[in-house]
């Protein structure tokens, strides 16, 4: 079933010079980008984003890294996007990622990892809300 999903392309991928190349990898599974914008996120957007990690010991370091640097906001629609996005972006922590997928392509690291996907139906519904 087509459906939309929100993709992030983080501060560490915007400074890295990595936004084509994310977003060729999103293309060339077939997903399409149907609005996209940059912006450097406030706290308050970040810890909307990311409210499901408040209270937890990584959660300032987390709103920090995020609001360091400019962000690609993205509405992605395809093919079970939600899943398939996720698939392209790869696996949270860094000893299950795969080669292949751009965070096992692209970054060692559990917090600057390129790239943001929803990970859920409803959270893509929730977090596209905020920023579209
Ligand atoms: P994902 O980004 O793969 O959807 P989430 O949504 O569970 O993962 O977590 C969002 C971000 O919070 C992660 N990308 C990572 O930077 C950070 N994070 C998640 N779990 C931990 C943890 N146990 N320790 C430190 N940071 C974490």
């Amino acid at each position: 079933m087509v459906e939309e999903t929100f993709v992030m392309i983080k501060p560490d991928g915007v400074k890295r010079r990595l936004i084509g190349e994310v977003i060729k990898r999103f293309e060339q599974k077939l997903m399409e980008i149907v609005d996209i914008k940059m912006k450097l996120l406030s706290r308050e957007e970040a810890e909307k984003l990311y409210a499901m990690h408040r209270g937890k010991s990584f959660f300032e370091h987390l709103i920090n890294y995020t609001t360091s640097g400019p962000v690609v906001l993205i509405k992605i629609r395809g093919e079970e996007a939600v899943m398939n996005c996720r698939i392209v972006v790869g696996e949270t922590y860094p000893e299950k990622r795969k080669a292949g997928s751009i965070r096992g392509d692209f970054s060692p690291f559990l917090t600057e990892n390129v790239v943001h996907a929803s990970s859920s139906k409803e959270d893509a519904k929730r977090e596209l809300s905020i920023f579209f």
